[in-house]
């Protein structure tokens, strides 16, 4: 019986860190906005074709059509200030605030989110490493509200 026991615990101790290794874990992210038009994590890292879950919360209290916010992740060599200003020049605006035409700039996007909402939004980063921008599209806040995922 001593012996079975023994040979069980050999076989879990050889097998479990194989399956943690496994690549299927998925990388958590949470960045907040808040009312003074400010993403609290301006940068973080992350490896290629890795899986995110990427959770916006607007902590902020000031009502959805003046101070809301979204995060959207930009693609490659799509920068946060000419992408704003793209958005605006595209119609947009506090009811919409990420014009359907735009969205082949895009990696992913959250919805515009009023005072303590939050949304989680998984997506994989691109297998081509480097500097991947992210912004809030809420009508003038791209000035200040903007971040870098690194993939590397
Ligand atoms: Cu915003």
């Amino acid at each position: 019986m001593n012996k079975l026991l023994s040979s069980t615990v050999v076989f879990l101790s050889l097998f479990t860190p194989l399956t943690g290794e496994e690549n299927t874990q998925i990388r958590e992210i949470l960045i907040t906005g808040n009312d003074a038009m400010q993403f609290d994590l301006k940068k973080f890292e992350a490896k290629p074709g890795e899986t995110i879950r990427l959770t916006f919360k607007n902590i902020g209290s000031l009502p959805k059509i003046a101070m809301g916010h979204n995060l959207v992740v930009l693609k490659k060599d799509v920068h946060a200030l000419s992408f704003g200003q793209k958005v605006l020049a595209s119609g947009g605006s506090a009811s919409n605030p990420l014009p359907k035409s735009l969205l082949g700039d895009i990696i992913a996007h959250t919805n515009l989110l009023g005072p303590g909402e939050s949304e989680s939004i998984t997506f994989n980063t691109p297998n081509q490493s480097g500097e991947y921008e992210y912004v809030c599209t809420f009508p003038g806040h791209f000035a200040m509200m903007r971040g870098k995922m690194i993939v590397k």
